[in-house]
C-alpha cells in the first residue's frame, strides 16, 4: 500500500509535432508511474475533450499549458495521499470534480494522463507488469491468446492528402502464429506492398500513421487488390494467414445537411442505402477480417442495415460511433448497430471507463480492438498492455515510425514475458 506523493505534468511533443501531456506520478514509497496521452485526427464528436490553450501565439493554439496546470494544481491536490492502487476511486474523483459529460472543464487529456500514470505507479508498487496489474485489478482471467496485429498499410481520408476517401486499409493477422511471427509476416507483406505500389507508378511516401499514402489511386477498392497481392507475394495465404480490415472513417465524407456520402475520388455522391450497396459488392470478394466506421456517426439508423448485410461474416467495428463510451456502446449493442468496438483510451478519458467499456464487450462476447491515434500518437504503449489484460482480439496501429512500432515491440516483449513466466514451450522459434 502506497499513497500518492506527487503528480507532475509537462508538455511534450506528439507524433504530429504539436504538444501533448506527459504525466508522472510518484508514491510515498518512491514508486513511479509515467504516461503520455495521444489524440486523433479524425476524432468522433463525442470523445472526451482534448483541452487546448487556444493561444495562437503558441503552437498555433494547440498548446496544453492549461491542461498541464489542471494536472499540476487541481488534480494533483485532489489525488494526493490517495492509495495509488485505488484506480477506480481516483478516476471517479477526477470525473466528479470535472463534472461535465465530456471532461471539457479539466480536459480529458489532463484526467487521462493522471489516470494512466497512476496505473503504472500501482503496477510498479506491486512489482507487476502493467498488463498483469490491469488484468488482476479487474478480475480478468489471464488472456489465453495475445491480440493479433491489425496493421494499417495504406491510409487516406483525413490522414493523407489526395488519396482514398476511405481512411485505412489494414492487413490483419489470422491463424495461430505467435505474436512475433505475426509481426514478421505483416512487415514482409508491407515490403511486398511497397514493390507493388512502385510497379503501379504510385508514391511510397507515408501518411500520419506510417502507412503508404499514394496520391492518384483510382478507386477505394484498388488498395484491397494490392493488399491481397502483397499477402500472396510475401508467401502467405489471403484469408488463411492474413486478411483485410478497413476503417472508412465515414463521418469524414458524410454531409450532415444532405445526408449524402461524397466519395470524391470516384465522383460519387450517394445515400446511405447506396453506400451499403457499394460496400456490399466487396463482401465475398476480399478476405475481410473486419470493417470499421463504414457509416457516419451521425447515421445511426443505417448501421443495423449494414450489420445485417454483413450477416455475421466478419465484425463491424464501431469507433466514432461509440467513442469508447459505455453508454453509447450499450446503445449500439442493443440496436444491433455494431458487433465490435475500437478502444481508445483518450476517447474515454480515464483507465477505469476504458476498461468498463472493454468488459461490456466481453460480457456480450464481442471483440475489442485497442487502437493508436492518427494525429497525435506518442511512444506510450499502454494500449497494448490494456489489450492483453482484457483479452482483445486485435490491436490496430501503423507499420512504421517509432510511435507505431513501439506498440508491436511491446507486444513481442509481453509474449516473451508470458512465455517465461509460464515456462511453457510456446516460445517462438525465432
Ligand atoms: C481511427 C484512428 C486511428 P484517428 O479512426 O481509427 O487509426 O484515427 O486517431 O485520427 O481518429
Ligand atoms: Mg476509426
Amino acid at each position: 500500500m502506497s499513497k500518492i506523493k506527487s503528480v507532475k505534468a509537462r508538455e511534450i511533443l506528439a507524433s504530429g509535432g504539436a504538444p501533448t501531456l506527459e504525466v508522472e506520478v510518484v508514491t510515498e514509497d518512491g514508486y513511479v508511474g509515467e504516461a503520455s496521452v495521444s489524440y486523433g485526427a479524425s476524432a468522433g464528436s463525442l470523445e472526451a475533450t482534448v483541452l487546448l490553450d487556444g493561444d495562437k501565439s503558441r503552437y498555433n493554439g494547440k498548446g496544453m499549458l492549461i491542461a498541464r496546470e489542471n494536472v499540476n494544481n487541481t488534480l494533483a491536490k485532489l489525488v494526493m495521499s490517495m492509495e495509488v492502487s485505488e484506480q477506480r476511486m481516483i478516476d471517479e474523483k477526477m470525473i466528479d470534480l470535472d463534472g461535465t459529460e465530456n471532461k471539457s472543464k479539466l480536459g480529458g487529456n489532463a484526467i487521462l494522463g493522471v489516470s494512466m500514470a497512476v496505473a503504472r505507479a500501482a503496477a510498479a508498487e506491486k512489482e507487476l507488469e502493467l498488463y498483469e496489474y490491469l488484468g488482476m485489478t479487474h478480475d480478468l482471467e489471464k488472456a489465453a491468446k495475445l491480440p493479433k496485429p491489425m496493421i494499417v498499410m495504406i491510409e487516406g481520408g483525413k490522414h493523407a492528402d489526395e488519396t482514398t476517401d476511405l481512411q485505412e486499409f489494414c492487413v490483419s493477422a489470422m491463424g495461430n502464429k505467435t505474436a512475433r511471427e505475426n509481426v514478421r509476416m505483416e512487415m514482409e507483406v508491407y515490403e511486398e506492398l511497397k514493390k507493388i505500389l512502385k510497379r503501379e507508378g504510385l508514391s511510397i511516401n507515408v501518411g500520419n500513421e506510417g502507412a503508404f499514402a499514394p496520391n492518384g489511386i483510382i478507386s477505394n477498392e484498388k488498395p484491397m487488390e494490392y493488399l491481397v497481392e502483397a499477402i500472396k507475394n510475401a508467401g502467405y495465404g489471403p484469408g488463411i494467414d492474413a486478411g483485410i480490415s478497413i476503417d472508412a472513417a465515414a463521418s469524414e465524407f458524410f454531409n450532415l445537411q444532405s445526408s449524402i456520402y461524397n466519395l470524391q475520388i470516384e465522383n460519387k455522391k450517394i445515400s446511405s442505402e447506396e453506400l451499403i450497396e457499394y460496400y456490399g459488392q466487396w463482401i465475398g470478394k476480399y478476405p475481410f477480417v473486419s470493417w470499421e466506421d463504414m457509416l457516419s456517426e451521425f447515421d445511426w439508423e443505417s448501421w443495423p442495415k449494414l450489420l445485417e448485410k454483413i450477416g455475421g461474416k466478419f465484425p463491424l467495428i464501431a469507433d466514432d460511433l461509440t467513442v469508447t463510451n459505455t453508454k453509447l456502446w450499450q446503445k449500439a449493442i442493443e440496436q444491433k448497430a455494431a458487433d465490435a468496438i475500437l478502444i481508445k483510451l483518450n476517447q474515454a478519458g480515464s483507465v477505469t471507463e476504458t476498461i468498463d467499456c472493454c468488459l461490456l464487450a466481453k460480457k456480450n462476447g464481442l471483440w475489442t480492438v485497442p487502437s493508436h491515434r492518427g494525429g497525435g500518437e506518442t511512444n506510450d504503449a499502454f494500449m497494448v498492455d490494456l489489450a492483453v489484460a482484457v483479452g482483445s482480439e486485435y490491436i490496430k496501429a501503423g507499420p512504421t515510425r517509432g510511435e507505431r512500432v513501439c506498440k508491436y515491440n511491446r507486444l513481442m516483449r509481453i509474449e516473451e514475458l508470458i512465455n517465461q513466466s509460464s515456462n511453457s514451450n510456446l516460445q517462438s522459434s525465432e
